[in-house]
């Protein structure tokens, strides 16, 4: 993949993708960037990616040939400030494809989300083509994105690569203002012994994935020979799906006396709008895909590294 640069790098996904890139490619191969630098490590560059002069002055510095484009507001946060999640959404994305445009980069990956289905769309095992009609600014940000790496494959022959995540679940880092937040926030009251107030109703059924399989799944496409690549929009992708009383259960087993209450708030209308269960069946032929991980293993991996964390060093939530 030569010179790696992963933009929103210091977020959930992005703590856990760095290092996993590193560990492949080696330490000095992956620049992260972010527009903080709180937890920051290794090679690292302050970059605000709606600046485009600033990213291409550290694509040139690094000689980057790869990007993971990371960089975004998500569904919960993005409802908050509409106009202000699209703009950093699309102009980020366009940022980093005309780097691709102008050869400057040759592959770049392109995070989508089930968060591009809606009401119309078949929520139950949701097809990867699909009525794709959001409710949030996240999702129209994102179902635009995908047709726009598209357009810059067809059009200018653009290496840009696409999955679309389902609710990722990792012990190394906290959610940044997702409707699928609560899987991971659950977890560090359960491991504190603390009752969990959930903003998403008992029953509401959503597709997740756990950390290592969400990682395994981006290298591998970006991995894959370029004519295993079939779709240019975005692929499905499925891991396992689960109501929050079917997690808290889970948990349960582990921690007896843990108790969980309920109190949907607005999360729980994009919920409503999300698929419940995904069909992932063109990854699987394409290039391989297949997840590892099932509710009762991630489960038993969430509290033993957690229960290490809390005990090394304290997380504030
Ligand atoms: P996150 O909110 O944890 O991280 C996003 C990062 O982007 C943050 O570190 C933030 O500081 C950074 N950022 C915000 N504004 C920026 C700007 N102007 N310039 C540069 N960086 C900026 O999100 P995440 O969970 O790590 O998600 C990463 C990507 O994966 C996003 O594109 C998201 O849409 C996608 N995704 C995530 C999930 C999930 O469950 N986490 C699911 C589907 C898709
Ligand atoms: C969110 O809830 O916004 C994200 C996602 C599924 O895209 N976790």
């Amino acid at each position: 993949m030569g010179k790696i640069l992963i933009t929103g790098g210091l977020g959930q996904v992005g703590m856990v993708l760095s290092k996993a890139l590193k560990e492949k490619y080696g330490d000095n191969n992956v620049v992260v960037s972010d527009i903080h630098e709180k937890g920051a490590s290794g090679v690292f560059e302050l970059l605000d990616i709606t600046d485009v002069e600033r990213l291409r002055e550290i694509v040139q510095k690094h000689k980057i040939t790869t990007i993971f484009h990371l960089a975004a507001i998500l569904s919960a946060k993005g409802e908050a400030d509409p106009l202000w999640t699209w703009d950093l959404n699309m102009q980020g994305l366009f940022n980093v494809l005309e780097l691709g445009k102008k050869k400057l980069v040759q592959k770049i990956f392109f995070p989508s989300s089930i968060a591009v289905f809606g009401k119309q769309s078949k929520l139950i095992n949701a097809p990867q083509s699909s009525i794709t009609d959001p409710v949030t600014v996240y999702g129209i940000s994102k179902v635009s994105g995908e047709y726009w790496c598209q357009y810059y494959h067809n059009r200018y022959g653009v290496d840009v690569r696409s999955i679309r995540y389902p609710g990722l679940i990792g012990h190394q880092s906290l959610p940044g203002g997702g409707t699928t937040d609560y899987a991971v926030d659950i977890f560090h009251y359960a491991v504190k012994n603390e009752d969990y107030e959930c903003f998403l109703k008992a029953d509401s059924c959503l597709p997740m994935m756990y950390m290592p399989d969400a990682m395994r799944a981006t290298i591998e496409v970006m991995e894959a020979d370029v004519e295993a690549i079939k779709i240019r929009t975005s692929y499905n992708l499925n891991g396992f799906s689960f109501t929050p009383e079917e997690l808290y259960q889970e948990i349960k087993k582990h921690k007896p006396d843990f108790k969980i209450t309920y109190k949907p708030d607005s999360r729980q209308t994009i919920a409503d709008s999300w698929p419940k269960t995904i069909d992932d069946t063109e990854a699987m032929i394409h290039w391989g895909w297949q997840s590892n991980f099932n509710i009762q293993e991630m489960v038993m991996d969430m509290l033993s590294n957690l229960k290490v964390k809390y005990i090394n060093e304290p997380i504030k939530l």
